[in-house]
Parts: structure tokens; sequence; C-alpha cells
């Protein structure tokens, strides 16, 4: 089934997501968000894909949750709907790397989806933001939990509290994303970055993914017993043995997912 809101695309080994809802800035709308879900369902099964870069457009990554669609919502609709739930957290369960693309706005959901992927980065025009509390709500999917993990209390309370939106300078700073780059250099250095990890093996990048993301979910020693399983657990790998000798040997590693 093809899509009205996303568009996809493989590269080599690299699944791309475009959000692409021009004329909403990528309002994340309830069909929107179904079909990410959709793709990321596609692209995780999908064998010959090894990482995934999430995008927008130059003007906006997403300028947040879609407020026309919500606006008329009860406490009713959304509690029994549990909005903002189903899709939108799907993200968080893909276990694929995901590299959120952002150039222009990322606001409200949009920051917040662009915090559930793995890491962030940004072009030079990139803008993020809480803005929810200017229109009356606070951040529903993450935004007042991940950015305060991101950046730290100071700085996600003053963002959420006022709505100020923080430039890509500030977000490299602050912790928020991994680096900057040229507006016109995003997606071809997004694409080099994620064509690196598909290039290296699958099991052994989802454990490291697994590993970092338990960081953010438990104590710094339950963290690092963990890690020490994971890290045991690479050895019962063929890639393990294969990454070791090919270096001992002087030549390319001959990765074979198992
Ligand atoms: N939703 C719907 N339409 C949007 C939109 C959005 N978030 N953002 C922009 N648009 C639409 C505009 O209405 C406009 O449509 P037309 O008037 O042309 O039909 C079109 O996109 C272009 O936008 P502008 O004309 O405003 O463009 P500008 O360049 O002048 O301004 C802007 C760009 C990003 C600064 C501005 O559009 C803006 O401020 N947008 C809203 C940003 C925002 O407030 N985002 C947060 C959304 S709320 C929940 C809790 C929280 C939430 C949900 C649930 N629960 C507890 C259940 C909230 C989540 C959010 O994300």
């Amino acid at each position: 089934m093809g899509y009205e809101f996303i568009q996809t695309e493989k590269k080599d080994a690299v699944g791309i997501i475009t959000l692409n809802r021009p004329k909403a800035l990528n309002a994340l709308c309830a069909g929107l968000i179904e079909e990410l879900g959709r793709a990321l369902d596609d692209m995780e099964a999908d064998d010959a894909i090894g990482a995934v870069v999430l995008t927008g457009s130059e003007k906006a990554f997403a300028a947040g949750a879609d407020i026309k669609e919500m606006s008329e919502k009860s406490f009713m609709d959304v509690y029994l709907q549990d909005f903002i739930t189903d899709g939108w957290e799907r993200i968080t369960t893909c276990r694929k790397p995901i590299i959120a693309a952002v150039a222009g706005y990322a606001l409200g959901g949009g920051c917040e989806v662009a915090m559930m992927c793995d890491f962030i980065i940004a072009a030079e025009n990139a803008k993020f933001g809480q803005p929810e509390i200017t229109i009356g709500t606070i951040p529903g999917s993450g935004g007042t939990q991940r950015l305060t993990r991101f950046v730290g209390k100071s700085k996600a309370m003053e963002m959420c509290l006022t709505g100020r939106l923080m430039d890509a300078a500030e977000a490299e700073r602050a912790g928020l994303v991994s680096r900057i780059v040229p507006n016109d250099e995003l997606m071809s250095d997004a694409l080099k970055t994620a064509a690196q990890i598909a290039g290296l093996s699958r099991p052994i990048v989802m454990m490291a993914k697994e590993s970092v993301n338990r960081a953010y979910e438990t104590t710094l020693a339950e963290g690092v017993r963990f890690e020490r399983r994971l890290f045991h657990s690479t050895f019962a790998t063929e890639d393990q043995k294969e990454g070791m000798a090919a270096f001992a040997e002087k030549r390319t590693p001959k990765w074979q997912n198992r």
C-alpha cells in the first residue's frame, strides 16, 4: 500500500523515510503516524536494511502534533483513545538504528519524534522546541522526560515553561544533537553515517544500541552489568571472531551478521 504523508526509499543498505506533508510543515496527523509505523515495520523486516534515516524538509522536520486535528478533542476522547501512544512510540521499539536528520523546525511532537531516534544530526538551520505551553497544553510524547535527560533540568524546564526555541548551535552545546552540518550536506552526511553503521555487524550494532539505551532506564551499576553481559555475548558471535581476526591479519572484516 502506498503512502500519502511520507516517502520511503532504499539506498543500498539504508532505509530513508521522509516526512512529506509540506503544506502543514509535516505536522504529525494520525495518518502520518500510522504510515511512519508501517514504514518502520517494513524496514525492520527487510534484511537488506541495516540502518534508517528519518528526515523532513528543509523548512521543517515536523512542526508538532497536528494542532487542527486535536483541537476539538475532549478529555474522554484522548483518554479513551490513549491519544499519542499507538504508533507514536514505534520508533522507540525499533532494533535497527534510526538517525534523525533534522532541518528547520522540530517542534513539539516533532522534537519528541527526533528525540526518540537514536541520535540527531542537525542542519545549521534546525530549531528545536517544546512550544505546547503556548497553545495551552504540555508535551505529550515524552518531551518533558527525554529533553530533560538530554539537556538537563534548567534548560528543559525553561523551554517547556516558555516555549523558547533552541537553534542548532545551542542544541549541540547542550547535547541534544550529535553534530551540526551545513544545510545542503544534511542528507549526504546522514546517509554516509547510516551507511557506515549498516556496514558493520548487524547483531553487534543491535547490542551496542540496546546497551546505550539501557543507560536511560536503569542505575549505573545495573547498566554496567547489562553492558558486561552483552559484551560477553558478542564472544558467542561469528562476527566477533571475524572482526578480531581481520584486525590481526590487517584486512577488512567480512561480516556474516551471525
Ligand atoms: N499543526 C497543524 N498545522 C500546522 C502546525 C501544527 N503543529 N504547524 C504549522 N501548521 C500549518 C499552519 O497552520 C499553516 O497552515 P495554513 O494556514 O497554510 O493552512 C502551515 O502549516 C504553515 O505554517 P505557518 O504559516 O505558521 O508557517 P510559519 O513559517 O509562519 O511558522 C511555525 C512556522 C513552525 C513557527 C508555526 O507554524 C508554528 O508555530 N506552528 C506550531 C508549532 C507548535 O506549537 N507545535 C507544537 C504542537 S503541539 C498531548 C499533549 C501534547 C500534545 C499532544 C497531546 N496529550 C496530553 C494527549 C502536543 C503536541 C504538539 O506537538
